[in-house]
C-alpha cells in the first residue's frame, strides 16, 4: 500500500492511500482523524480527465526539456524577473524556487489573492494566527458557520459538526444553510457590523465573560464603549436584519460551547480584516479562546512553528496587483494570474508585454497561452513532497505514487537552474523533505503541526502566550461612508435602492479555483426578471463580461453569483489591495447587468 495527500489548495489537505490494485485507484483513509475514507469528485473524477501538457514549448512550438530549460536560463540573464506563484500545488516543495530567485535577485510576491485580511485582523487581536484543532470543533455545542461553504469547500469537517445547533450566516442560502437551526442571510460586506452589534447585545444582557477577560483581554470595556458608537437600528436596516434575528442568535451562542467556522467569504473586501477583528472580539467577550470546544478557525497558518528553508529575503511586489509589465522576466508556477487575479484586462496586458513570460504547470490555461516558455510540471502524483494544512493539524508525508515520462518537478527546475548558474549549495531533495518532517510532532502515527496545541491561546495570546487579546477599537471604510449609513435604507421589501449587485465569487464542487471545470453562468435572484439562459452583461467600473443567466431563489436580490471558477469573472474585479494583509479584494465591488 502507498500513501500520499493532495496537494490541491482546499481546507481538507485529505491523506489518500493506494492499494495493490495501483493508480487511479486511489481512496482517503477511513482511519485518518481528519477523513473518512472518501477523497472528493475533484480527486475521484477531475484530476484524471484533465489533459495535460505534456510537452515543453517556446513560442508555440514544442521543443526538449533541455532546450526549453535552457531558454529559461537565458531568460533569468535579464535584469528584472520576477517569480509570480500560484496555489495550484500546496505542498512545501514549491517554494523551492525561492532559492533560485534569490540567487538571481530576482522579485518575489507578497500578500495573497485568499486569506491575508482576514489573517490581518486575527493577527490584531491575538498577535498569532494558530489553528483550532479538530477535536475542539467536534466537543463544540453551537457551530457558526460564517462566510464559509463548508459542503462544498471544506466537506469533510461536516462529520464534526453531527448533533449540533448550527447557525449560518451567509448571503446566500447554501446547503448547509438550508439544515441550519439559524440562517441569518447577510447582506454582503456587513459581517463586522453583525459582529460588533451582537458584541453589543451580549454586554447589554450582561453576558461576557468577566472572568476570562479579567485575566485575558482586560480592556474589554473600552471595547463595549466602541460597540456602543454604532448606532443599532441604521445598522440593522443597513444590514437586512432585525432584533428578533440577533435573538436567536445569540440565543444559540448564550451559555454554550461555540465555534465559529469562518471563511474567506467574510474578507474578500477592503475592510476583511475588520470582519475577522471584530468576529474574534465577539468571541473573547463570550471568552471563548482556550477552552474545551470553543474558539474561531479560520485558515491558520499552515507553517507556524517551522523553520522555512525556503524563506529568502527578495524584493517583493504586491501580488493581487502585481504590475507584470515592469519586469523583464516573470516565472508563473502553479497559477493562473491571467485568469485567477483581478482586473483581468490589466493583468492579461501587463503579461503579454513581458519578454520572457515562463509558464510551468499542469494545465493550459489563459496564462500558458500567453507564455513565451512552456515547461510542463509533474502533478502531485509523481514527486515526493510534504503537504501541510490550513484547516486541520495534521501533516502528510507526500510520497511519489506514479512514474510518469512527463515534465519535471520543483526540484529538479530549480537543481537544473543551480547548475546552469553555476551556485552551490542546494541540498538533495531528501534533505529538504527530512528536514520538514523532523520538525512535526507525531500523534497516532500520523504527523502533526509543531505549532500544534491542544487548546491554543489557553495561556494567552502573542507569540510567546504572554500578551493579552487586543479588542479592535477603529473602524475606518472608504469604500461606503458609514457616516451616512442612515441614508442607505432599504424599502420594506428588502428591495435595495442602488439597482447594481454585489459580486460574490465563492467556489464550487467541480472546480479548484481555476482549474478543471469552468463555469459560464451568473446566478441571479428570479425577482429581478431575467430568464434562465438568457446571456446578459456584467459590468463594473473595471470591466464588464457576458455571462448566461441561471436563476436561483437562494440569492439574495441584491446579490450577482459568479463562482471563481467562472470564465471571464475577474475582468470585472478591481485591482487593489485591502486595507491590512495586501490581500485581493475580489467582491469589493458592484455589478450592473444588461441584456444583451
Ligand atoms: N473572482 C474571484 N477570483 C478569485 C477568488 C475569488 O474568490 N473570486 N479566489 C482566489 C483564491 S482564494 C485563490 S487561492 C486564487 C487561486 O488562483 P491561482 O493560484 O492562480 O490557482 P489556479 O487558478 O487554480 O491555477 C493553478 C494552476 O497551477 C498549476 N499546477 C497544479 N499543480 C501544480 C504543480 O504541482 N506544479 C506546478 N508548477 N503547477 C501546478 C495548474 O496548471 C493550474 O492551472 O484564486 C483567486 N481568484
Ligand atoms: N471544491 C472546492 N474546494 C475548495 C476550493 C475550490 O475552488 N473548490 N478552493 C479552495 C480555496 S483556494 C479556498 S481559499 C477555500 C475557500 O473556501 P470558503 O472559505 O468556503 O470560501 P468561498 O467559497 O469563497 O465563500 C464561502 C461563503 O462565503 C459567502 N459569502 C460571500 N460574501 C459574504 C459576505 O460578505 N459575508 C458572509 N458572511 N458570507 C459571504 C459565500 O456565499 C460562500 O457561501 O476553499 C478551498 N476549497
Ligand atoms: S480537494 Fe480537498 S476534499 Fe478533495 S481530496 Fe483534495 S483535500 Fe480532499
Ligand atoms: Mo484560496
Amino acid at each position: 500500500m502507498k500513501q500520499t495527500a493532495c496537494a490541491l489548495d482546499c481546507y481538507d489537505a485529505c491523506k489518500i492511500i493506494m492499494d495493490e490494485s495501483g493508480f487511479p485507484k486511489i481512496k482517503g483513509d477511513a482511519d485518518h482523524p481528519s477523513g473518512n475514507g472518501a477523497l472528493c469528485t475533484l480527486l475521484n473524477k477531475s484530476i484524471h480527465e484533465e489533459a495535460r501538457i505534456e510537452k515543453p514549448r517556446i513560442n508555440g512550438v514544442e521543443v526538449g526539456m533541455d532546450e526549453a530549460m535552457h531558454a529559461v536560463t537565458e531568460a533569468f540573464k535579464a535584469p528584472k524577473s520576477l517569480l509570480w506563484r500560484g496555489s495550484g500545488n500546496m505542498g512545501v516543495m514549491q517554494e523551492i524556487t525561492n532559492l533560485f530567485m534569490k540567487k538571481v535577485g530576482g522579485t518575489l510576491t507578497k500578500g495573497s489573492l485568499c486569506d491575508a485580511a482576514g489573517e490581518a485582523g486575527i493577527i490584531e487581536g491575538r498577535g498569532v494566527n494558530k489553528g483550532l484543532p479538530l477535536e475542539q470543533i467536534k466537543k463544540a455545542e453551537t457551530v457558526v458557520i460564517w462566510g464559509r461553504n463548508v459542503t462544498v469547500t471544506n466537506a469533510h469537517l461536516m462529520p464534526f459538526l453531527e448533533g449540533k445547533k448550527i447557525v449560518v450566516i451567509d448571503p446566500v442560502k447554501t446547503a448547509i444553510a438550508k439544515k441550519a437551526d439559524f440562517h441569518l442571510q447577510i447582506r454582503p460586506r456587513t459581517d463586522f457590523y453583525i459582529a460588533v452589534l451582537l458584541a453589543r447585545f451580549v454586554y447589554m444582557e450582561d453576558g461576557q465573560h468577566d472572568e476570562w477577560l479579567e485575566e485575558f483581554a482586560s480592556e474589554y470595556e473600552d471595547f463595549y464603549d466602541f460597540t456602543r458608537e454604532h448606532r443599532i437600528k441604521p445598522i440593522l436596516e443597513y444590514c437586512c436584519t432585525h432584533l428578533g434575528e440577533m435573538g436567536q442568535i445569540l440565543e444559540h451562542m448564550r451559555n454554550k460551547k461555540v465555534v465559529f467556522l469562518v471563511g474567506t467569504g467574510v474578507q474578500k473586501y477592503s475592510i476583511g480584516h475588520s470582519a475577522l477583528h471584530a468576529i474574534d472580539s465577539l468571541a473573547a467577550t463570550l471568552g471563548l479562546f482556550g477552552k474545551e470546544g470553543c474558539g474561531v478557525h479560520y485558515l491558520s497558518n499552515s507553517k507556524l512553528g517551522f523553520e522555512n528553508p525556503f524563506d529568502v529575503k527578495c524584493n517583493t511586489v504586491q501580488k493581487a496587483t502585481t504590475d507584470f509589465a515592469s519586469f523583464d522576466t516573470v516565472l508563473v508556477q502553479g497559477g493562473n494570474p491571467a485568469e485567477s487575479m483581478p482586473d483581468s484586462t490589466r493583468v492579461r496586458t501587463g503579461l503579454e508585454s513581458v519578454e520572457n513570460l515562463i509558464y510551468f504547470g499542469l494545465y493550459e490555461n489563459e496564462t500558458s497561452k500567453r507564455a513565451k516558455i512552456v515547461i510542463p510540471a509533474k502533478n502531485f502524483f509523481e514527486k515526493v513532497d510534504v503537504r501541510l494544512s490550513y484547516g486541520h493539524q495534521y501533516i502528510h508525508k507526500m510520497n511519489k505514487i506514479v512514474e510518469s515520462n512527463i515534465g519535471i518537478s520543483e526540484y529538479e527546475f530549480t537543481k537544473q537552474l543551480f547548475a546552469a548558474f553555476g551556485f552551490e549549495s542546494l541540498e538533495s531533495e531528501e534533505t529538504y523533505i527530512e528536514g520538514w518532517l523532523d520538525q512535526c510532532g507525531e500523534e497516532e502515527g500520523e504527523y502533526i503541526s509543531p505549532a500544534y496545541e491542544a487548546l491554543p491561546y489557553e495561556e494567552g495570546f502573542g507569540e510567546d502566550g504572554d500578551d493579552e487579546f487586543v479588542f479592535m477599537d477603529e473602524f475606518d471604510d472608504t469604500f461606503i461612508n458609514t457616516k451616512s449609513l442612515t441614508k442607505i435604507r432599504t424599502s420594506k421589501k428588502n428591495k435595495i435602492t442602488d439597482e447594481r449587485l454585489w459580486l460574490l465569487s465563492p467556489k464550487t464542487n467541480k472546480s479548484l479555483n481555476t482549474q478543471f471545470n469552468r463555469g459560464t453562468t451568473v446566478q441571479l435572484h428570479p425577482e429581478l426578471g431575467y430568464t434562465e439562459g438568457e446571456e446578459v452583461l456584467l459590468s463594473s467600473e473595471h470591466g464588464s463580461h457576458s455571462f448566461i443567466v441561471h436563476l436561483n431563489e437562494d440569492l439574495r436580490p441584491d446579490c450577482a453569483l459568479v463562482s471563481s471558477n467562472t470564465i471571464g469573472v475577474n475582468f470585472l474585479t478591481p485591482a487593489i489591495v485591502s486595507d491590512e494583509g495586501d490581500n485581493a479584494c475580489y467582491q469589493e465591488v458592484k455589478v450592473e447587468v444588461k441584456r444583451v
